[in-house]
């Protein structure tokens, strides 16, 4: 009784807005921060409830909205894991949001919490729920933490725990180590990153290493930050940080990952003085990493961009690497072949599906959205997904870690075999086995450049992009458009595919596929083909399609 009491007293004093409809989408709940303090409250429950669940597991909850407007705001939930939120939670979250009422609020929850089963504060001794939460550097977010830290203390017995700002990954990271009994601070997460690195640089053969400068775009964020507080602890990187939110700046304002890939131009803050520099930006919450070069004084504002495909090309190889170095494959040396798989989404440039098949590879897609990517690397002894956009890491398996442990007691210290297997540990430590990680995937990179004493050219070399093109069209209904689980075919409206089909077929290495956002309400359209004019016009035509 007192734990309704309490639910509607606190609903009750953070009243939804009127007409506010929202849904958990692909990445959580976003919009305008003035509207959300009552969806973060509500979001505070349900994490409190997730705990419970789980046992009382440490649940996440991170108050971002990642590469938008500073003026937004968002909320997402992590799991034990460190994984997003389970699927099977969030119709629950669509409706606690957007109850219009604190008694409709309080019933659904009492619904809910019979249906699952979760028994909430009924014996003293019995450990609470326990939610950690984060944000990124939005002014908004510190009273919208204030409202989550309601949400959950709300469900009687429940704590809520500051970490202050974090970004994304950091935060993923950190409720993964704590679940699993392991140092869990920030400190730990710095440190973890800094040993794993160091490891893998003095991996490197014959180490004499040159070390060109790397300029880093913060997005006027938090990844600016944080990588600012460790670089102390890097050794062999020679960083140049910008955009860090201290100059002025607004937060993914003419800056940050998404506007480098979407626009292909350079960000605030870089020009011409940056010619042929290695750059890589950070998206606000810095959960996204892509790299990028100006090529010549004559290049005008326009990059070379490296995105999330050449991230995870130069990724496999370095992996494909090692693995052969161990002899695998069937009958190898070390009697055991490990699965590598690579996961790609239909907006992965086709030039890149091609080089990695070129590499032997298993490459395999999944719906857009990385909880899905995530999903199926997980299936892989070695799962390395990328979104194009910036968006990925590299998944060990716990059974893998194990094997990969257990060869590095047994091989002799200094082989070729021993200095591979310790490599592919030191990975496993520093890349973020939760999500996509911007820092962690940066130092990756760095280490893989001078371990094959490449520059970012010689990187950019390993495939040509494919010209491509992204348009949205506005739609009475975008949900008219249903595709593959795949989303390289649409299945409705009925007819539809045959006539992109037709279009593909006018053009050299044409390819093209259409998606509802699940972000925004439009249809997204992608194409791509041997030219920009054809990339561009192919797109066009299927546009006309939707329309
Ligand atoms: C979200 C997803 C991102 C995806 C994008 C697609 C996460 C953390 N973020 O931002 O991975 O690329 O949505 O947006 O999953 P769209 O559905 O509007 O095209
Ligand atoms: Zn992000």
């Amino acid at each position: 009784q007192s734990q309704i009491a309490s639910l509607l007293n606190s609903s009750e004093l953070i009243p939804i807005p009127e007409g506010l409809k929202l849904s958990y989408g692909t990445a959580g709940f976003r919009g305008d921060a003035k509207l959300l303090e009552s969806t973060v409250y509500r979001v505070g429950i349900l994490s409190a409830l997730r705990s419970l669940k789980l046992g009382s597991a440490t649940i996440g909850l991170m108050i971002t909205a990642s590469h938008n407007q500073v003026s937004d705001n968002g909320i997402k939930v992590s799991d034990p894991s460190g994984g997003m939120l389970s699927q099977e939670w969030e119709p629950f979250a669509d409706q606690i949001a957007n109850a219009s009422s604190p008694g409709e609020l309080v019933s659904l929850i009492r619904e809910f919490v019979e249906k699952e089963e979760i028994a909430i504060g009924e014996e003293k001794k019995k450990k609470g729920a326990e939610v950690w939460l984060g944000r990124d550097t939005r002014p908004s977010g510190e009273s919208l933490l204030r409202a989550a830290e309601i949400g959950v203390s709300s469900v009687l017995g429940s704590v809520a725990i500051d970490m202050g700002i974090l970004t994304t990954p950091q935060l993923h990271w950190m409720v993964r180590a704590k679940n699993k009994g392991l140092g869990a601070t920030e400190n730990d997460y710095f440190e973890n990153l800094s040993t794993s690195f160091k490891c893998l640089i003095d991996l490197i053969p014959n180490n004499k290493v040159e070390i060109s400068k790397l300029l880093v775009d913060g997005a006027n964020g938090v990844g600016g930050q944080k990588i600012e507080e460790m670089r102390g602890s890097l050794s062999n990187l020679d960083l140049e940080i910008r955009n860090t939110g201290r100059e002025g700046g607004v937060l993914n304002e003419g800056v940050g990952a998404d506007f480098v890939q979407k626009e292909k131009v350079v960000p605030l803050g870089f020009g011409l003085s940056d010619v042929g520099v290695r750059c890589a930006s950070f998206d606000g919450d810095a959960d996204r990493l892509v790299y990028f070069y100006i090529p010549s004084v004559s290049s005008g504002n326009k990059v070379e961009l490296l995105d999330g495909d050449k991230i995870l090309s130069l990724f496999a190889l370095f992996i494909k690497e090692q693995l052969n170095t161990l002899g695998d494959g069937d009958g190898g040396k070390e009697g055991k072949k490990s699965r590598l798989g690579v996961v790609q989404t239909a907006y992965a440039n086709g030039a890149s599906t091609d080089y990695l098949k070129q590499l032997g590879l298993d490459v395999a897609f999944a719906k857009t959205g990385v909880k899905h990517l995530h999903e199926k690397a997980a299936e892989f002894d070695i799962g390395i997904y990328f979104e194009a956009n910036g968006h990925g890491t590299v998944l060990f398996s716990e059974s893998y870690i194990t094997w990969l442990v257990a060869k590095q007691k047994e091989l002799t210290q200094g082989s070729e075999e021993h200095k591979a297997v310790s490599r592919l540990v030191a990975v496993s430590n520093l890349i973020n086995q939760a999500v996509g990680d911007a820092l962690s995937g940066l130092l990756l990179v760095e280490v893989i450049l001078q371990h094959m004493g490449w520059s970012v050219e010689k990187w950019n070399e390993l495939y040509e992009d494919l010209p491509s093109r992204q348009i949205k069209v506005e739609v009475p209904d975008r949900t008219a458009v249903v595709t593959t689980s795949e989303e390289t075919e649409a299945l409705k409206p009925l007819g539809i595919q045959d006539g992109i089909n037709a279009e593909i077929e006018k053009y050299t290495r044409g390819r093209a596929f259409i998606r509802p956002s699940g972000t925004e309400d439009v249809v997204r359209v992608y194409a791509e083909a041997s030219t920009q004019e054809d990339a561009d016009s192919l797109a066009n035509s299927v546009a006309q399609l939707v329309k």
